[in-house]
C-alpha cells in the first residue's frame, strides 16, 4: 500500500469512528465542483475537531525514578485549618468518605480503603506552577474515568467540580473553599488521578491529603488538593464566583493547557 493510500485509510477509519459523514461518500467522489467544495470543507472541519480532540487526549510526558525532585516545594494551602479538616486528620481520615455526586446514577461515598481498591494508576509526571516553578513527583492514586463510570454520569453533565476541604484566604470571609473543575475530556484521560500516594508513601498534608487531583495536561492550579467532594455538573455559573476555580475567578484561565 502506498503512504498515501495509508493515509487516506487512516483519515477514513478516524472519519468513521467520530461518527464523521464525508468517510462513507469518500470512495465516489462526484466531480460536480459544487459536491467537491462542500466535501472538502465538511472533511477539513472534521479534521480540525478530530485534532483537536486527538491533541487533547495525548499523554502528558512521564519521567524516570531518578528524575523525582528532591524538594517538591508544597504551595497555596499547606495546612488547612478548617474544623471539618482538622478533625479528619487528627483521625488519621478514618472517617473521610470521598462523596462523588450531582449528576449522577449512583452517588458514592469512598473511605480511603475503597479508593484504593478502584483501577490505579502510577505516573511520574512534572507538576508546573504558574509562578514559574516545576518539580517532578511519583503520584499513584484511582483513575477518575472508571470511578465516574461506576458512579453513572448523567448525559447532562458536562463538568467535574472537585470541593476542597481548606479556605485558602482565611483574612477574607468572602473568599470561600478552593475550588476546581475539568471537563469530561480531561476526566476521562487516563493519567487524570486521584492521588492518594506520592513518591510511595500517603499523600502529605501539605500536598493535600488524604486525596489530591492530578490532571497532567495542566497547571498546578488545577491540581485540587485535600479533596472532600467530586459533583458532575452542567453548568458552572453556580460555584464560587463563576469560573469554574478559585484561581479562575481571580483571573487565570479556565483551560490551563500546557
Ligand atoms: N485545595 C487546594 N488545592 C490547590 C491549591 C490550594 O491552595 N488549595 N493550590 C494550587 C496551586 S497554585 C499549586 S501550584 C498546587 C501546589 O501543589 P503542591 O502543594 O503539591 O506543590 O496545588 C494547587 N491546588
Ligand atoms: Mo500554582
Amino acid at each position: 500500500m502506498s503512504a498515501d493510500a495509508n493515509r487516506r485509510g487512516w483519515l477514513k477509519a478516524m472519519a468513521a469512528s467520530a461518527g464523521g459523514l464525508w468517510a462513507a461518500a469518500c470512495d465516489k467522489i462526484n466531480d460536480d465542483p459544487k459536491v467537491q467544495q462542500v466535501l472538502q470543507s465538511a472533511e477539513g472541519l472534521t479534521r480540525r475537531t478530530q485534532r483537536a480532540l486527538i491533541d487533547r487526549m495525548a499523554l502528558a510526558r512521564e519521567f524516570a525514578e531518578a528524575d523525582i525532585s528532591k524538594d517538591f516545594r508544597a504551595n497555596g494551602s499547606i495546612s488547612p485549618g478548617d474544623a471539618d479538616y482538622r478533625t479528619h486528620l487528627l483521625g488519621g481520615f478514618k472517617d473521610y468518605r470521598l462523596v462523588v455526586d450531582g449528576l449522577v446514577e449512583r452517588p458514592l461515598a469512598l473511605s480511603l480503603v475503597d479508593l484504593r481498591a478502584q483501577a490505579s494508576r502510577t505516573q511520574i509526571t512534572r507538576h508546573d506552577c504558574v509562578e514559574g516553578w516545576s518539580s517532578i513527583a511519583k503520584w499513584r492514586g484511582a483513575r477518575l474515568s472508571p470511578l465516574l463510570d461506576r458512579a453513572g454520569v448523567k448525559r447532562e453533565a458536562r463538568y467535574i467540580v472537585f470541593h476542597c476541604f481548606d479556605t485558602l484566604d482565611p483574612e477574607d470571609p468572602k473568599a470561600g473553599k478552593y475550588y476546581e473543575s475539568i471537563d469530561l475530556v480531561d476526566a476521562h484521560h487516563p493519567q487524570t488521578i486521584l492521588a492518594y500516594e506520592m513518591n510511595g508513601q500517603p499523600l502529605p498534608v501539605g500536598h493535600g491529603a488524604p486525596v489530591r487531583l492530578r490532571v497532567e495536561r495542566q497547571l498546578g492550579y488545577k491540581q485540587a488538593k485535600y479533596i472532600s467532594r467530586i459533583e458532575a455538573v452542567a453548568d458552572l455559573a453556580p460555584f464560587g464566583r463563576g469560573k469554574g476555580g478559585f484561581w479562575e475567578d481571580r483571573g487565570y484561565e479556565w483551560y490551563a493547557g500546557i
